[in-house]
Formats: structure tokens, C-alpha cells, sequence
């Protein structure tokens, strides 16, 4: 028997009311692109202030409560001050992601490299952020390597392979039981004729050969245009290895914008098969991460409206009617089961997400509410003088 209406939308409202999104703190700190890092006014100057500014997101939308961290970048003497901090502004640390692309030392791979010294340094470093969970209560150390070839016989492809498979090792022999690996792929950049881990299938190979500690992280951004990237979320899922998504959207290659902004439609199917594979539950293991530069919009704001779109790609994919879907595949309408999924994809669900923020007592707009609060225009009087955080420094 078919669900009503009225019962997809109860159930769609439960299961928005326990889907959270996680944060990167580099969002709030000033970005760009090669060619220029522009400046904002009220920008962060350390990391006590992007996790401030994540908390703005979370009292706004009700739905970020954890921030990601990114190390060096937000290196601070104690991290149980920062976590504390996080907790009085009512927000934890989320993902510890391990930066291994801005070192000189790293110019010919980290993990990878052919000198054993520059991997031993690779490794210590992917070391020190266990200990920067250990301190916050973070359980993921999400890498992401920028290790590649530039020129056709520059390294040896398959060397490489096997010494990425022993870094690995060292880093996944150090985790606490609580503790995941989460190996993120990306098929080019800054690497252009061939990266070391650049697809789903050379993550999962890295992540079976470690263990079950060990996830494959989807960033929606690194993929070769017309990549089917719902389906990489259906096969990860029915492996039970899609420990993490990097939300974002993109034109052309990585261009880390606010997700959702270049195609809703691939957020929506994306969503689709998160929720057909259950996932969504928040006990599913799958994160849902943000990782976005906002280069020339306002930070905060694009941050809200980063989460309002995964909300609403959630919220439709919730409202899919699954009975008459499964029907309408068992006898091959086609036209009938694509009619059902685009019924809801096409439903404007800005009302009742604005119901749902208003049965946990937010505004119905959460951009409106923060335009209104003044915060925008506080950091920008206050945080006068210092240096301001910026992606690279
Ligand atoms: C690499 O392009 C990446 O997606 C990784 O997740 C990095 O940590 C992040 O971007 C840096 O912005
Ligand atoms: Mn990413």
C-alpha cells in the first residue's frame, strides 16, 4: 500500500530533524583561487574564531553542530581550550584532516614520496592530528593527499602504490578503536598527469587492504565531468565503506562552491541514494561534510545557505514516493518511475523546512534571522588588527 502524502512528510520532517552537517572551518577564513586570496571584513584571525563563526551557522539552521578541522592551519597550543570553546558556543570538533600539500618537502608526494625520510615525516604528521583527536573527541582523521606525477615516467607508478599502501599502514596501526580512517580521492589537481589516489576504487582498495577502520570520503567535486557520482554513493554504500561526503559544486573542475549552487539535480540524486540505501540515520557512519572556499561571497551566509541546499536536496529525496517507485520499476513504466522521482524532486519543500526549523524553535529563514542579528556586522567592528586566517596560511 502507498504511503500518503501527509505520512511522507511527517516521516521526511523526523528524519531532517536528526540529519546533521558537519562544517570546515577554512570556510570562514579568507580564499580564493591561484591567482588572488581576497580579504573580507570580520574574517577570523585563529581558529577560536572560525569555530565562533560555525557556531552562528548551527544557532541559525539548528542542524551543524560539528566543525572540521584542518591541521596545520588550525594548530593552537591547547586543544582543550578550543574544544571547550566549541562546546560553550554549543558545537563540537568534527573531522581532523591531515594537510600534507603546503610543505616544500612535499613537493614530490607525502605518503608516496620516494624518500623514505620525507615519508617518515608524512607519517608523523598524520601522527600528530590522532593526537589532536585524542584531544577533541574527534573520531575521523580524514586524509587527502595532493601526491601525483606530473610527467609520464617521472616516478614509477606502482612503487608508489605499494609505499602509499605502507604509509597508510603506520597511520591506521596508531587509531584508537573509536577512531576511522577516511581516505579521500581526487582524480586531478595538483597533480596533473596522474594522482596517486584519484578514484573511488584506488580508495576503497587502500581502505579493504587496512581494515574496517577505514572509509572512503566522497568529495562531489573530484570527479571528470559526467561522472555518475550517485552511483559511486550506491556501490560505496552497499560495501558499507562511504564513510564521508566533501559537499560542494563545481563547473568546471574543483571548484570547491557552495554545493547544490551548480546542479541541484545531482545533489537530489545524490540524496536519493542515501536515502534508498538508509543512510541518512545519524548512526549510519556516513558524515556529511561541507568543503567550500567561499571566495566573493560572505562566509557565514554562504555557509547557511550551503546547508539549506543539502536540506533541501534531503528533504525531496525523503518525499520520493518509494512504494509507487518500486511499482513502477517491477513492471518497467519508465516514464511512470522517472514521474515519481521528478514529483519530487520538483516539490517546493522551502515551507516545510521552514516548519521544521520553527518545531525546534528557529526562524523559518535562517539567512534572514542571521542577516538580522547583527553578528556580521559585530566581527567586522571587532576583529580589528591582527592577521586574518586565510586558506595557505
Ligand atoms: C582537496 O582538493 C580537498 O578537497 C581536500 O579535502 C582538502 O583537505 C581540501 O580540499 C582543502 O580545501
Ligand atoms: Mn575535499
Amino acid at each position: 500500500m502507498s504511503t500518503t502524502t501527509q505520512e511522507r512528510q511527517d516521516s521526511a520532517l523526523a528524519a531532517l530533524a536528526a540529519q546533521t552537517i558537519e562544517l570546515p572551518s577554512w570556510a570562514f577564513a579568507n580564499s580564493g583561487t591561484r591567482f588572488k586570496v581576497f580579504s573580507q571584513r570580520g574574517v577570523p584571525r585563529d581558529p577560536f574564531e572560525k569555530v565562533a563563526d560555525a557556531a552562528q551557522v548551527h544557532l541559525h539552521t539548528g542542524v551543524a553542530p560539528r566543525v572540521s578541522l584542518h591541521i596545520p592551519w588550525d594548530l593552537v597550543d591547547d586543544f582543550g581550550k578550543l574544544s571547550a570553546h566549541a562546546a560553550d558556543l554549543g558545537v563540537s570538533i568534527g573531522a581532523i584532516n591531515s594537510n600534507v600539500f603546503q610543505d616544500d618537502d612535499y613537493m614530490l608526494g607525502s605518503l608516496t614520496h620516494p624518500d623514505p625520510a620525507v615519508r617518515d615525516k608524512a607519517v608523523a604528521q598524520h601522527l600528530r592530528c590522532l593526537d589532536v583527536m585524542r584531544a577533541t573527541g574527534s573520531t575521523d582523521l580524514k586524509v587527502w593527499l595532493p601526491d601525483g606525477l606530473n610527467y609520464p615516467g617521472q616516478d614509477d607508478i606502482r612503487s608508489r602504490q605499494e609505499r602509499l599502501a605502507e604509509s597508510l599502514q603506520r597511520v591506521y596501526a596508531e587509531l584508537d578503536p573509536e577512531h576511522r580512517l577516511i581516505l579521500e580521492y581526487k582524480f586531478f589537481e595538483p597533480a596533473f598527469y596522474a594522482t596517486d589516489v584519484p578514484d573511488w576504487g584506488t580508495s576503497l582498495l587502500h581502505c579493504l587492504a587496512l581494515g574496517d577502520q577505514a572509509m572512503v570520503v566522497l568529495d562531489t567535486g573530484h570527479h571528470a565531468p559526467g561522472t555518475n557520482i550517485e552511483f559511486i554513493v550506491a556501490q560505496l554504500l552497499r560495501i558499507g565503506r562511504l564513510g564521508a561526503f566533501d559537499f560542494n559544486s563545481r563547473f568546471y573542475a574543483d571548484d570547491d562552491l557552495i554545493v547544490g549552487a551548480a546542479d541541484p539535480f545531482q545533489l537530489f540524486r545524490i540524496m536519493h541514494e542515501i536515502v534508498r540505501g538508509d543512510a541518512l540515520r545519524p548512526d549510519s557512519g556516513v558524515r556529511f561534510m561541507l568543503d567550500q572556499c567561499h571566495n566573493v561571497e560572505p562566509k557565514v551566509p554562504g555557509q547557511i545557505r550551503s546547508v539549506t541546499n543539502v536540506q533541501e536536496a534531503t528533504a525531496k529525496a525523503l518525499l520520493v514516493d518509494r512504494e509507487a517507485l518500486a511499482a513502477a520499476q517491477r513492471s518497467g513504466d519508465v516514464l511512470g518511475a522517472n514521474g515519481v522521482l521528478m514529483d519530487a524532486y520538483n516539490t517546493d519543500v522551502r515551507p516545510l523546512l521552514g516548519d521544521l526549523r520553527e518545531s525546534m524553535g528557529l526562524a523559518r529563514d535562517p539567512y534572514a534571522a542571521y542577516a538580522a542579528s547583527g553578528y556580521a556586522e559585530r566581527i567586522a567592528a571587532e576583529r580589528v588588527g591582527g592577521a586574518q586566517a586565510g586558506w595557505g596560511a
